[in-house]
């Protein structure tokens, strides 16, 4: 056989095993073997020492031919089986994006801090300041600047922590606001401050009582501040709480250290005001406690009583949390069942 037909049967032998290589590693198996130095194609031309040199350029460019042909097809093969082998992994591999995803657990703040930003929200919207201050306190701060006698029952071992005869866990949130007014520069302007926090009694935990709970108190001092004010002030945290169609209605009270004082109640939300088993039938609901600050208080933080007066006010975030969700027992809030906490998940 001449080199001619060699070399065309090596072409046509070359471009079907190229056709019909299956994979990219048979494809450069075949490579190395048709074009390699040992391969069939270089066996072919270095039999052209032989030829005449006329026959030379002739077989020498057939050659060259075949040569580039079987490059360029082994070329475009790699580059079927290339494209084959990435759509298969696409295949693969490819994500389902319509796939639930995997809930990820999140948390939220615990309800009454929840209510307790509410309030702060409001207050702070009303040009009040956010004031927090020690759990534990000095007995001056929790109860001699606030009016509240030696012998007053309030002061009893019994119903208080005392840690040191004049160290106790403070038993109501008012020892911050007498803090605040006794710094208070009033030539700069009023005082209008609340005061969230943690408070202890020495109680026995049952249904409606814990021995820590929070208390949200009020404050504001200025010239002219009257019951209006008050009552103004406690419509709009109402409203804010409950609902625009809740009303306020204030009863006389006694607290030592306001006169005169207050117990403020809102619109029954069981009955708006009807009458109902909730509302013992009276149509409203205790919410909290308050009255003009007495002028004690005022004197003993340093403040003149003639010239400023205000008002101030105390409610209990437990209770509140309690009337709107329905919760019958305060120990829920504070055994830390997060079956229980994590129904008030606002981000469900
Ligand atoms: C309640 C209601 C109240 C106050 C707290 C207060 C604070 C200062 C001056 C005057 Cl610095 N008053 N706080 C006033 C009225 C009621 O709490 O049920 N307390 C046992």
């Amino acid at each position: 056989m001449g080199l001619e037909d060699q070399l065309k049967k090596l072409e046509q032998n070359g471009l079907s095993e190229i056709k019909n290589s299956g994979d990219l590693s048979k494809l450069n198996d075949i490579r190395v073997n048709l074009l390699g130095k040992k391969g069939p194609l270089t066996e072919v031309l270095r039999g052209m020492r032989d030829l005449s040199k006329e026959d030379r350029p002739k077989v020498g460019e057939f050659a060259n031919r075949v040569r580039d042909n079987l490059t360029a097809t082994i070329e475009k093969r790699r580059t079927e089986l290339e494209k084959e082998r990435l759509n298969r992994k696409l295949a693969e591999e490819s994500i389902d994006v319509t796939l639930p995803g995997t809930p990820v657990a999140q948390g939220q703040p615990h309800v009454i801090q929840q209510i307790i930003d509410q309030i702060e929200d409001l207050f702070l919207g009303m040009g009040y300041q956010v004031v927090q201050g020690p759990e534990v306190e000095l007995d001056r701060y929790n109860f001699e600047m606030l009016n509240l006698p030696k012998d007053h029952p309030a002061r009893d071992m019994q119903d208080t922590f005392y840690i040191t005869k004049d160290i106790l866990m403070r038993s109501q949130t008012s020892p911050v606001q007498a803090r605040t007014m006794e710094k208070h520069d009033f030539s700069k302007g009023p005082l209008k401050m609340i005061s969230p926090g943690v408070v202890y009694r020495r109680d026995t935990d049952d249904a409606t009582h814990s021995h820590q709970f929070h208390q949200v108190e009020g404050l504001v001092i200025d010239k002219n501040i009257t019951m209006g004010d008050l009552k103004g002030t406690l419509e709009t945290l109402a409203q804010e709480l409950f609902g625009d169609r809740f009303e306020v209605r204030l009863r006389p009270s006694y607290f030592p250290f306001t006169e005169p004082s207050v117990e403020a109640d809102v619109t029954c939300f069981n009955c708006m005001g009807k009458g109902c088993s909730v509302c013992k039938y009276t149509g409203w609901i205790e919410v909290l406690g308050a009255g003009m600050v007495h002028p004690n208080v005022l004197k003993m933080a340093g403040v003149d009583s003639e010239t400023y007066g205000g008002f101030a006010f105390g409610l209990g975030p437990d209770r509140f949390a309690m009337l709107r969700y329905g919760v019958d027992d305060i120990r829920n809030f504070y055994l830390n069942d997060v079956r229980f906490l994590s129904q008030f998940n606002k981000r469900g």
